[in-house]
């Protein structure tokens, strides 16, 4: 929960304030995936979309952003539509960014790492995303890890997700979650999920077949003071998946063009999420609405059960 110099910066919309106060559910959304992961308009849909999920499912939907200089938790749909509108002429905010967008009073879309630091300050302890940043494939050369991962290992915010995709090197990315303490949990499968395909090559740590399962490990966790974070990998449903093979082609190619074009940084992510969409002839956009919905629905779940445990 936020300090007092904290409540400075926060701008918490009146019903998810209501929410917190009452101890109800409460699950996190971010904004990168609006503006930087699914192009406009269906990044607009699937942002409503995704909210009406959780209404549902009896949790509250709070996306956050910055806007004005504010960390909001809470858009109003006007504000998701400037978000989507805005697309990759958004500032893109990782943990480093946060001071220069409020400083500058400007409006940024929040990454993982960021909406976790954001949520924690607001007492959210769920967060349902598409998937996480991670160590990339050629990041012994590049360096380039994403700061998702550190986040995970200090922040108290679970992150409901398809796992990653596997533009990414997951084999790295699960040595550096391990090394950090973050427990990757399989819910309802042994095999961590890669997004777009519902396996990959990689065990999970822990496997939880229920909303309660999952609820009652973390507030085991975080009752014993045991910080950081977790991450909860949902498969993609089955009807939206995408064949394996098919999808590691697109892949490589989106890959070597990034490394051919010297692409690097913040630009990494969001370069092969658009080529992946060029690619699939914007198939994998569905794909990505359909994996976000179904871990709205799970991440509200959880934060209920959560929420009966942790009074
Ligand atoms: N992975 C996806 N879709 C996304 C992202 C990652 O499949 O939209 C976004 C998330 O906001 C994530 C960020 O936090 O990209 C990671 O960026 P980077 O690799 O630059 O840390
Ligand atoms: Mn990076």
């Amino acid at each position: 929960m936020h300090t007092d110099t904290q409540k400075k910066y926060l701008d918490i919309r009146p019903e998810v304030a209501h929410a917190l106060t009452r101890n109800q559910a409460v699950v996190a959304l971010e904004s990168t995936i609006i503006s930087h992961g699914i192009p406009y308009p269906q990044n607009v849909h699937m942002a409503l979309q995704v909210e009406k999920i959780i209404a549902d499912n009896g949790a509250m939907p709070a996306t956050i952003a910055i806007i004005d200089g504010k960390l909001k938790v809470g858009l109003s749909p006007d504000e998701i539509e400037i978000l989507a509108k805005s697309g990759v002429e958004t500032v893109k905010v990782s943990r480093r960014d946060i001071p220069f967008v409020i400083a500058n009073k400007a409006v940024g879309a929040t990454t993982v790492a960021s909406t976790m630091i954001i949520a924690q300050m607001a007492g959210i302890r769920f967060f349902a995303t598409g998937g996480i940043g991670g160590v990339h494939r050629n990041a012994p050369q590049t360096f380039d890890i994403s700061a998702d991962l550190e986040e995970l290992a200090r922040t108290d915010v679970a992150v409901v997700c398809a796992g990653a995709k596997s533009i990414l090197d997951l084999g790295l990315t699960l040595e550096y979650l391990e090394t950090k303490g973050v427990p990757v949990v399989g819910y309802q499968t042994d095999i961590l999920p890669a997004f777009y395909t519902r396996k990959s090559d990689f065990a999970v740590d822990y496997r939880c077949d229920s909303p309660d399962h999952v609820a009652a490990a973390l507030h085991a966790k975080w009752d014993m003071g045991i910080n950081g974070g977790a991450v909860i990998a949902v498969p993609i449903p089955q009807r939206a998946c995408f064949p394996t093979a098919q999808m590691d082609g697109y892949i490589a190619t989106a890959v070597q063009e990034a490394a051919q074009q010297g692409i690097k940084g913040k630009d990494t992510t969001p370069f092969l999420l658009a080529r992946i969409c060029t690619l699939t002839q914007g198939k994998s956009v569905q794909a990505n609405i359909e994996l976000v919905c179904n871990n709205a629905r799970v991440a509200s779940q959880i934060a209920v059960c959560y929420s009966k445990i942790a009074l």
